[in-house]
């Protein structure tokens, strides 16, 4: 099998979340960082961006290149809870997950291939799932490894979609400056161009020894990557401490029956999820935003580890019926905690439930199995892609 590494980077993370919580801010230079003379710019906006604004610069230079600038200071509280839902839906689309920042993760989604019919299926999904559920537009990289990956997704920003097919690599980065490579900092930047070295197409050329010479046991490292060779594996460092799904309507939800629904869908998911990771949980809990935002949530804890729908569902109904409703529903989220391994030994005996699990497990083979068909159709295996997705970039 293949390995495909995705990257995954948000568009100007603190001003899109800025945007975002102040939709008067939408479409204008925002530029987060402070509002004293002496701060530095955290990020801007696309919008500022035009006017040369970026990262690390000091505030006050950024208001000279744009006076009609938006200076916003940061607010962490949301940056961190966006994240954190960011990197949970993430963590959903990969055998392993390696999150780097709070608005990037690696994933090696080699595995997905039964799900997707193509690398660009997977990458929508993410975009859209990210976009639905936080209101937030990710760039999306896939290529055979990570430096490649991390590459792609900078390659399409903002909103960007970037595949490096297997066999593109040296061409992709023949033409790009040699600061591009992974771990080539500004000293060793100028040594590389003093040495006549500009783009990665003049490492690719050169003889081994002088490369050896220049930077000693780095040179043949360098030019491993300057073919886009790399095989560091993607480290799943994040323990799953939850599983949840949730969802904002546009209309807020009155009628019972759809609330209903609603819960059921999600615990569906939970369940599916928590079967995909191999887990059960001891606790469900029921979150429910009114109208109002008012936001309530309850839990209720259990002996024996589940991850069957209908035990899920049954437990959020039971929790909805502890929350009095007396306005309209703009939000509903089920999560699972209290993770655990999957059967427990009493579990075992009960011959009832072990059926149900079976059959719950049967389900996901299906699905999975459907999966595969589209995989041996060949694009995942091949790389293949619908028109353009594979291109070479421009
Ligand atoms: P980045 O992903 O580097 O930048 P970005 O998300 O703002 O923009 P894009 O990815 O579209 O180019 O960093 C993520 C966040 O980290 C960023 O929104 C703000 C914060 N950050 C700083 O506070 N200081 C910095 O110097 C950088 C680079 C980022
Ligand atoms: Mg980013």
């Amino acid at each position: 099998m293949r390995r495909w590494i995705m990257h995954v980077d948000m568009d100007a993370f603190f001003a899109s979340v800025e945007q975002r919580d102040h939709p008067e801010l939408k479409g204008k230079p925002v530029i987060v960082g402070g509002r004293s003379r002496r701060g530095v710019v955290a990020t801007a906006s696309y919008e500022a961006r035009k006017f040369g604004v970026h990262s690390a610069m000091p505030v006050s230079r950024a208001r000279e290149l744009c006076p009609s600038g938006i200076f916003v200071e940061p607010h962490f509280e949301a940056y961190k809870e966006t994240s954190d839902r960011i990197h949970e839906i993430m963590l959903h689309y990969a055998d392993a997950y390696e999150p780097i920042s709070l608005d990037e993760a690696f994933l090696d989604i080699s595995g997905m291939g039964s799900q997707y019919p193509t690398l660009g299926a997977i990458g929508r999904a993410i975009k859209k799932e990210i976009l639905d559920k936080t209101e937030l537009v990710a760039s999306v990289g896939i290529a055979p490894n990570k430096f490649l990956a991390k590459m792609a997704s900078d390659m399409d920003k903002p909103d960007g979609l970037r595949i490096i097919p297997y066999g593109k690599e040296k061409e992709i980065l023949r033409p790009l400056p040699v600061r591009r490579l992974w771990g080539v900092g500004k000293v060793m930047e100028s040594r590389l161009i003093q040495a006549g070295y500009r783009v990665i197409g003049d490492i690719q050329d050169a003889p081994a020894e002088e490369l050896a010479a220049l930077l000693g046991n780095q040179g043949a490292l360098l030019k491993r990557l300057s073919f886009g060779l790399d095989d560091r594996p993607v480290e799943s460092g994040r323990e799953i401490k939850s599983i949840g799904d949730e969802s904002t309507y546009e209309n807020d939800l009155f009628d019972p029956h759809r609330i209903d629904r609603e819960i059921a869908v999600h615990s569906d998911i939970v369940a599916q999820r928590l079967r995909k990771h191999g887990l059960t949980a001891r606790t469900v809990t029921l979150k429910i935003r009114f109208a109002s935002f008012r936001t309530v949530t309850r839990s209720i804890s259990f002996e024996e580890g589940t991850s069957l729908q209908e035990e899920i569902y049954r437990y959020a109904v039971s929790l909805l019926q502890k929350i009095p409703v007396h306005e309209g529903i703009r939000l509903i989220g089920v999560t699972a905690s209290h993770l655990g391994p999957p059967l427990s030994m009493e579990s075992l005996f009960s011959e009832n439930r072990d059926k149900r699990n079976r059959a719950a497990a049967a389900m996901d083979e299906i699905q999975a199995r459907f999966g595969r068909k589209a995989l041996q159709k060949g694009f995942w295996l091949e790389g293949k892609e619908e028109k353009g997705e594979g291109d070479p970039p421009k």
